[in-house]
């Protein structure tokens, strides 16, 4: 979500080939053994396999709103370590947590608002955005995680005394940007068409 996110907003225009992922079409593999989604693929041969550098490379095409001015120093790094190590593993285990049945549901959850969720809090006491009075591509990194994080149970974050995450996400949520990259795409075959995205 986050590299559509900023393919949309650089307004780069790619070839969409949507991956199940019980099923990665040997394409995929070929240029990316790794398997994992999103890579992208540009006309040179160079293949980005990771969505962060996704996300630098759409932004060093075209930055309108200066996503990038941000988000190159080590505050910046720090959020964005945090989220793609120890966060996602959190974020992991509360979603899933009968397949992590050594802590419960709420305990995972409480280690992740602790290691995350409340010092984005802290932060957005501060500014209107992670790194400051703007919209960087931190906060667009960062978002998708918070929003996979809230769905486990949406209840439980309405009343949570995060009242600076809760303004930050619905903001993000309600831009057009977000809403035009949730549009549902067909899995791409061999031979099947490609949307433009
Ligand atoms: N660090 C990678 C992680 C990508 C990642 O883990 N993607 C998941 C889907 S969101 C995936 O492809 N998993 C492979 C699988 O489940 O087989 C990135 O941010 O691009």
């Amino acid at each position: 979500m986050r590299a559509r996110l900023a393919l949309k907003y650089a307004g780069q225009t790619v070839r969409l080939r949507e991956v199940v992922l019980r099923a990665k079409p040997a394409q995929l593999l070929s240029i990316s053994p790794k398997g994992t989604v999103p890579v992208l693929h540009l006309p040179d041969g160079t293949v980005i396999e990771q969505s962060l550098d996704i996300m630098r490379w759409a932004c060093a095409q075209h930055d309108p709103d200066d996503w990038l001015a941000q988000a190159g120093g080590l505050v910046a790094q720090d959020w964005l370590s945090l989220n793609d190590g120890p966060f996602k593993v959190l974020l992991d285990r509360y979603k899933y947590a009968d397949r992590h049945p050594e802590k419960s549901a709420q305990a995972w959850r409480d280690d992740a608002v602790a290691l995350m969720l409340y010092p984005m809090e802290q932060a957005l006491q501060c500014h209107s955005y992670l790194m400051g009075a703007t919209l960087s591509l931190v906060d667009m990194a960062l978002m998708p995680f918070i929003r996979q994080f809230v769905q486990v149970d949406a209840a439980w974050f309405e009343q949570a005394a995060l009242p600076n995450l809760q303004g930050w996400l619905k903001g993000l949520l309600q831009m057009p940007l977000f809403e035009s990259v949730m549009i549902k795409h067909e899995p791409w075959t061999d031979g099947s068409s490609e949307p433009l995205f």
